[in-house]
């Protein structure tokens, strides 16, 4: 229980952060600094000391006051005593305090000011299943501020998870109390940011601020549309929330507007973010770079914004915000939380030192003093614990009566029942692959972004979970799914989503699509040069095992004349060095076909599809199942796996080796022709298959890619030879821009008559 110097303490750092952002509203009846009967500064001997930089006070906050509106306090769900919540709240703390510690490294000050909110969200409101975390019905958090992860691995400990880890051993316990003693530790299932693929109960993989809240717009996105495909008015199958806590560090990031915006055009009622709106961030008060009105620039994406300015014991504010928000159906809701980062440090609290290192055994012992705890290093009390264990039932029955809204679902929709199934489980429907148009060499010249199109179009027909969009290049990224409509605030049942200008934002959105069931495909597009532009969510793809269709067009300086600031170079190399990443660059129908079978198989893996702006011929011998192998031969004119040259192309340039292949043939040349449009799959075939490709013993290879050659020396070895672009690109029609650059059927020739 906490006493009353932390009291007195508390309440003057929470008024310190109130009064730096305005004072309070008149009308405003939740709390307000009198109802605190808040000391002045003057009188506490024990106010934080804070860093230099943000002792003083700027004048802009308080000019800053908002037009938020208020909510009656009203309890929801069953909330203990207060005085348990209070203990609860400080074991909370406390775990996170004392991980922190035995790591020496770590986050302290975000769980120390979020307990409060923590422990409603996981006590009180939100519906979970402990012993099954995927449980599809559940609620999903997002700890957006991945750095205060301890709050999120105290709660998962005290609601009782499992551990995901699949030995035997490992998978028969909770996260166990050593979890949060191996905190930070070498396969501990309690990282250093929360890691989805790592820790049962985390959804996503956050750390990088800004993904996590663009993550869950992409969960609430999510919800919503599965909703309105499969809810019926005598069964709503699926109801579920979304919850996020995010701080500063997230609100600064251009990503969370982009993705905050879509959420409030949108109209992700479901969608519950959480601000900890604690003023600090690592180079100390946000004052320092950090001034706008957060609250104003919400209500002006459309979200209903609230404001509990009582985070640290502010139960009832907390409580009173959340049904509140759930009352508000049209809007997803910002309930901004000012609390005190290490609320409970004597010396600490309210600075930028409790941020992001250990608090010290000296202070530990302060803080437990000045909370009152008297208990031992992760010592979590026995009536906290009793209070906590209704969790794991709860959560069981919660599931079972779920689990029987679906067997009557399955009784009464039958279709939607088995469309749905696919989706919760993963499972594609038998025969889908049958739907990937093939083409000969008789089809058609056209651009790989059309071809890709026609594959998207015959695919949603066959797979329920597809869906996706462009950022506002859907007529150019040929994206658009024709049978369906737009996926908007009101017509949420539709597959085709409008991104607007927002690469980055979408990126994170189809990853929180990704990772709310195993069976929904996004897919994303823009121009391939603007990766760089999302780069960063494509990164979390693949670490977190998204499997999101990036739609890359304009793939090279085929695109001619919008000149270096459109041509992508260097890309198709730095997705090669990114880990789980499918790199496909397909160079025809059967090849992009092939790359759409291959993107929708792997189940964990993001894959990049690099595509053409302009016509491509189909080519003789490109096909699915040679896709699939990620390189192999397209034609062939020797024998006893000993050609005099092997030459390399991906994409658009496959077309030039196969000419400069049928020119040396002329001239009496074994020319083997190889297609790598995947080397992760590729690198993924037998020695024995990849010395089939690729014998040894011949050096003569000549690659040839519109990008940097850099990595190339791994294929065409030390003899090799390859050609490609180590500049920039220049403005100019096309085929000048190769025939300039010397990617030419001649330089391939050239470059082979040099090497056999
Ligand atoms: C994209 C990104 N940039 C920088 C960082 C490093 N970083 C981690 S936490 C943090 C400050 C976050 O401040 P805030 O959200 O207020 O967290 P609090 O201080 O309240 O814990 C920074 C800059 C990061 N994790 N991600």
């Amino acid at each position: 229980m906490a006493s009353s110097s932390s009291l007195t303490l508390s309440q003057a750092l929470l008024a310190r952060a109130i009064s730096s952002h305005g004072s309070a509203q008149p009308s405003d009846h939740r709390v307000s600094l009198s109802a605190l009967s808040i000391p002045t500064f003057s009188g506490l001997k024990s106010a934080a000391p804070r860093a230099s930089t943000s002792r003083r006070r700027l004048p802009t906050r308080s000019t800053r006051n908002h037009q938020v509106r208020s909510a009656a306090v009203e309890t929801i769900g069953t909330a203990a005593e207060t005085s348990l919540v209070e203990k609860s709240v400080n074991t909370i703390r406390f775990l996170a305090i004392d991980a922190v510690e035995k790591a020496n490294s770590g986050h302290p000050g975000l769980p120390m000011g979020c307990a409060p909110m923590g422990h409603i969200l996981y006590d009180e409101v939100m519906r979970y299943n402990p012993k099954n975390p995927y449980w599809f019905n559940r609620d999903r958090f997002v700890l957006s501020a991945g750095h205060g992860c301890m709050l999120q691995y105290a709660l998962l400990h005290l609601a009782g998870y499992d551990s995901v880890r699949v030995s035997f051993f490992r998978s028969l316990q909770r996260i166990h109390i050593n979890d949060l003693k191996n905190f930070r530790q070498w396969e501990s299932r309690t990282p250093g940011h929360p890691e989805n693929f790592e820790t049962p109960g985390v959804e996503v993989t956050t750390g990088p601020l800004g993904q996590g809240i663009a993550n869950a717009v992409g969960l609430a996105l999510a919800e919503k549309h599965l909703a309105a495909r499969f809810n019926k008015p005598d069964n709503e199958i699926i109801d579920h929330y979304t919850y996020v806590i995010l701080g500063d560090g997230c609100q600064m990031e251009g990503i969370a507007n982009e993705a905050c915006s879509l959420a409030g055009h949108w109209g992700l009622g479901k969608l519950i973010a959480f601000y900890d709106d604690n003023h600090i961030s690592i180079d100390g008060d946000t004052e320092i770079a950090f001034t706008e009105s957060v609250d104003k620039r919400f209500e002006g994406l459309g979200w209903h914004v609230i404001w509990v300015k009582n985070g640290n014991t502010g139960y009832d504010e907390i409580r009173a915000a959340i049904k509140e928000a759930k009352a508000v159906k049209d809007k997803p809701t910002l309930i901004k939380v000012t609390t005190t980062i290490g609320y409970g440090s004597p010396n600490k609290a309210n600075s930028y030192s409790v941020h992001g290192s250990a608090l010290g055994a000296k202070e530990v012992d302060a803080t437990r003093k000045n909370l009152g705890w008297p208990y031992e290093p992760f010592h979590v009390p026995e009536d906290v614990k009793g209070h906590w264990s209704r969790h794991v039932p709860q959560g069981a029955a919660l599931e079972a009566e779920w689990n029987a809204k679906f067997s009557a679902y399955e009784k009464n929709y039958k279709e939607e029942a088995a469309e749905l199934k696919s989706i919760i489980t993963g499972e594609l429907p038998a025969g889908w692959e049958k739907t990937l148009p093939t083409y000969t060499p008789e089809s058609p010249a056209d651009a790989t972004r059309n071809l890709s199109q026609q594959n998207l179009n015959a695919l949603v027909k066959v797979l329920p979970g597809l869906l996706g969009g462009s950022a506002d290049l859907a007529s150019s990224n040929m994206t658009l799914l024709k049978m369906f409509g737009d996926f908007q605030k009101d017509t949420p049942e539709e597959r085709n989503v409008r991104f607007g200008v927002r690469e980055h934002g979408m990126g994170a959105i189809c990853n929180g699509i990704a990772l709310h069931s195993p069976g929904l495909i996004p897919y994303c597009a823009t121009f391939f040069v603007f990766t760089d532009y999302m780069r960063a969510a494509i990164r979390i793809s693949a670490l977190s095992q998204a499997r999101v269709i990036y739609v890359m067009t304009h793939d090279s300086i085929g695109l001619g004349e919008d000149g270096p600031t459109h041509q992508p170079i260097e890309h198709l190399a730095s997705f090669r060095a990114m880990p789980n990443v499918l790199m496909l660059r397909p160079a025809d129908g059967n090849e992009t076909a092939g790359a759409y079978k291959v993107a929708v198989l792997k189940r964990k893996t993001p894959s990049i599809l690099a595509l053409s702006r302009q016509k491509l011929p189909q080519l003789a011998g490109t096909s699915i199942e040679g896709v699939q192998k990620g390189g192999y031969i397209i034609s062939d004119n020797s024998s006893g796996n000993n050609p005099d040259v092997i030459l390399i192309g991906t994409g658009s340039e496959l077309e030039i080796a196969v000419k400069a292949a049928d020119e040396l043939r002329k001239e009496g040349k074994a020319v083997r022709v190889v297609s790598l449009i995947s080397w992760e799959l590729f690198d993924e075939q037998s020695d024995a298959y990849k010395e089939s490709v690729f014998p040894s013993a011949v050096t003569a290879r000549v690659s040839i890619e519109a990008g940097s050659t850099f990595g190339w020396g791994k294929i065409v070895g030390s003899k090799g030879k390859a050609i490609g672009i180590d500049r920039f690109g220049a403005s100019a029609p096309a085929g000048r821009i190769y025939k300039e650059f010397g990617l030419t059927p001649e330089a391939v020739i050239a470059a082979a008559k040099e090497l056999c």
